[in-house]
């Protein structure tokens, strides 16, 4: 699954252009959700790099989204052990919530 997702990617940038800041950025930094929360809580990144939303909890659903004037994603409902990559393709500061655990936050600042 990781092969194939990253795959798509690179191909959407080498016929498309548009992505080619995606399939250059460095690996995926990894954002666990375990215990009702993101980890880390806060992350910095550059523009078009990519966070893997992964869920590390044994039994419970995650689903994790973010929704903004300049950029959104929805992971839908994540099983266990299940991950989703999300490209920050437009730089800002957001927070990604659950839409199953309200408590749950992060905050994900994209510079330029
Ligand atoms: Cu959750």
């Amino acid at each position: 699954m990781r092969t194939g997702k990253f795959g798509l990617q690179v191909t959407a940038a080498v016929t498309g252009g548009l992505l080619a800041g995606a399939a250059l950025a460095a690996s995926p930094y990894t954002i666990s959700q375990k215990d009702r929360e993101f980890r880390p809580r806060e992350i910095i990144i550059k523009r078009g790099e990519t966070l893997r939303f992964v869920n590390d909890d044994g039994e419970l659903l995650h689903h994790a989204y973010l929704s903004s004037d300049t950029f959104d994603f929805d992971t839908g409902d994540q099983q266990p052990g299940n991950q989703f990559d999300v490209v920050f393709s437009v730089a800002g500061d957001y927070t990604v919530l659950c839409g199953i655990h309200p408590k749950m936050k992060l905050g994900v600042h994209v510079t330029k």
